[in-house]
């Protein structure tokens, strides 16, 4: 297994000490975001990261093997090439033996930083259950990595492409544990409403901290989903990004687009007809979130003393 991964040194040096590290993931910066925005962002976000005092890890496949942690010059060289493939769980093998240039979902960055020994990964938003997902069966890999691999995902909340309600069932199914930060109301990305309750409530990363240690010391493996809502001044009005979401899933309908190519076209779709708005939102959330994941990374690494 280890003969797959490259884990940069700095990251090595951070888990030999116990210090604090941070995974992120590659394919908001190849699939989520249009250049240069995505590489800067992914930068921003490192750089938020290492203020905080912990160590980022930006995951993605290169040459053969799972990065963890990469430098400036590959994050450049993965925002700008083209064909880089969205790998999931499904795609890791073969894109890992053909060698070649891979960008990593939730589910497969989870994977990766878990056999590198990371437990804190800072997202946007993860996949979950589409809407209609009763007849196309399409839901994530993303909720079946979460159900048995043990790394915190700090997102926030998932996006009206899906459908909120079924995921959040999915998630209560598979034991996976769901809190959002500082409210009742689960966040749905854009919003910091969704008109579902969230199933769990926290208010400081040291609960979210002591959340984890106790589900992990118990011996049940699997994810714990932290929903973090978007800054107040930063969201985007819920009505807006619907009648946006409606368009873009009546497109995907008509383009007959499925299985892989749907989140990325449904992404596509909302940040072209949004006017750049959704990108502002999108870019100052994850900064938020990788400030909470840093906070989480820095009391779960003085618990785990
Ligand atoms: N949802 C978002 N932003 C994203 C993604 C999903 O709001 O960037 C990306 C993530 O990488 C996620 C992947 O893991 O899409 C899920 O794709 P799929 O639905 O095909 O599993
Ligand atoms: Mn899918």
């Amino acid at each position: 297994m280890h003969s797959f991964l490259e884990i940069h040194p700095e990251v090595q040096q951070a888990l030999a000490e116990g210090r604090p590290v941070v995974a992120l993931e590659s394919t908001i910066i190849a699939h989520g975001m249009p250049y240069p925005q995505n590489v800067q962002t992914a930068l921003a976000v490192e750089a938020v990261v290492k203020e905080a005092g912990a160590v980022p890890a930006t995951i993605a496949i290169l040459e053969g093997r799972c990065h963890v942690g990469l430098t400036p010059a590959q994050i450049d060289y993965l925002g700008q090439a083209s064909g880089v493939w969205k790998v999931s769980l499904s795609d890791m093998p073969y894109v890992l033996s053909k060698k070649l240039l891979g960008a990593t979902t939730v589910a497969a960055t989870m994977r990766i930083a878990s056999m590198a020994g990371l437990k804190i990964f800072v997202t946007g938003g993860t996949g979950g259950v589409h809407r209609g997902a009763e007849t196309t069966m399409d839901i994530s890999a993303d909720l079946t990595e979460m159900a048995h691999t043990s790394v915190a995902v700090i997102s926030a909340g998932v996006k009206s492409i899906l459908d909120i309600g079924l995921t959040l069932e999915y998630m209560e199914t598979k034991g996976i544990p769901v809190v959002t930060v500082g409210q009742d109301e689960f966040p749905s990305f854009y919003s910091r409403q969704s008109s579902f309750r969230s199933p769990l409530r926290v208010d400081t990363p040291d609960e979210i901290a002591a959340l984890l240690h106790t589900k992990w010391n118990l011996g049940l493996n699997g994810a714990v989903l932290v929903a973090n809502p978007v800054p107040a001044n930063q969201e985007v009005p819920a009505a807006e990004i619907e009648s946006c979401i409606h368009q873009a899933l009546e497109s995907a309908k008509k383009q007959h687009i499925r299985g892989k190519a749907l989140t990325p076209f449904l992404l596509r779709y909302i940040s072209e007809h949004t006017k750049g708005e959704s990108l502002q939102a999108n870019i100052a959330l994850i900064r938020h979130n990788a400030q909470l994941g840093a906070e989480i990374a820095n009391a779960f690494a003085n618990i785990s003393k």
